[in-house]
């Protein structure tokens, strides 16, 4: 059998070797069950804004990325890199940086509808939490490159990698934001990553603050999510 999964074949058509798929087995009548359970933890994550300083246990972040790196993504070409920022200095960077952009994105660029979309949440220009967290994963698009093959539906399999690390951190009881400073150009020299590699997410990761506090808002039911035909 191929060892290195690189695609068989000697001519134009390569395609994988097979191997028998190992599904997980679970019993019908305790599936539904299972799901529930699923729910009841994903429905606590809430968006934090507020974080303590106190630190990551170890190797929770490399397999919350590990387990990113599962998603499916177009070619199975997994055009994303995780980059890690846990350096006091390199967060400084970070947050004078977006909040540069941020000030002009509140001050000028958004538009007084979306503004107005904000405004329930409070948000503004200052991103303390980009300090105060402990670590920041800049999530990047890997696009084609000297090193890069061209990626295919790159927003979706990145969008699907990013759901899986949400999910892993907060089922280790960790909180996660998604913060998008726009545009995000910026983020690949304090970064230090090539220019086929564009930023799409900045996830702040920690414990919240003892005190942290999150807007009061409810999910939509089933039935306005949901369609059967
Ligand atoms: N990038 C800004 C604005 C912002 C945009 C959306 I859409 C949000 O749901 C929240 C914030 C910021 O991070 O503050």
């Amino acid at each position: 059998m191929d060892q290195n999964n690189e695609p068989n074949g000697t001519s134009a058509t390569l395609t994988y070797p097979t191997v028998p798929h190992r599904p997980m087995t679970v019993p019908a009548a305790e599936a539904e069950e299972r799901a529930r359970a699923f729910h009841d933890v994903m429905a606590r994550r809430r968006t934090v804004r507020d974080y303590s300083d106190r630190p990551l246990p170890d190797g929770v972040l490399e397999w919350a990325i590990r387990t990113a790196s599962t998603a499916p993504s177009g070619a199975n070409v997994q055009p994303w890199r995780f980059v890690v920022l846990t350096d006091p200095d390199r967060k400084r960077l970070l947050r004078e940086a977006a909040e540069a952009e941020e000030r002009e994105f509140y001050g000028r660029r958004a538009s007084a509808e979306w503004l107005e979309a904000l405004a329930p949440l409070g948000t503004d220009p200052s991103k303390p939490f980009l300090e105060t967290a402990p670590a920041v994963i800049v999530v990047f698009e890997v696009h084609k490159g000297p090193h890069s093959p061209r990626p295919y539906y790159t927003k979706e399999s990145v969008g699907i990698a990013v759901g899986l690390l949400l999910a892993t951190l907060h089922q280790a009881g960790l909180a996660t934001l998604t913060h998008t400073p726009s545009p995000m150009r910026f983020l690949n020299e304090v970064c230090d990553r090539p220019d086929e590699e564009r930023a799409s997410y900045v996830i702040p990761v920690g414990y919240p603050a003892d005190d942290a506090q999150v807007p009061d808002i409810h999910r939509k039911p089933l039935d306005e999510v949901m369609t059967r035909i």
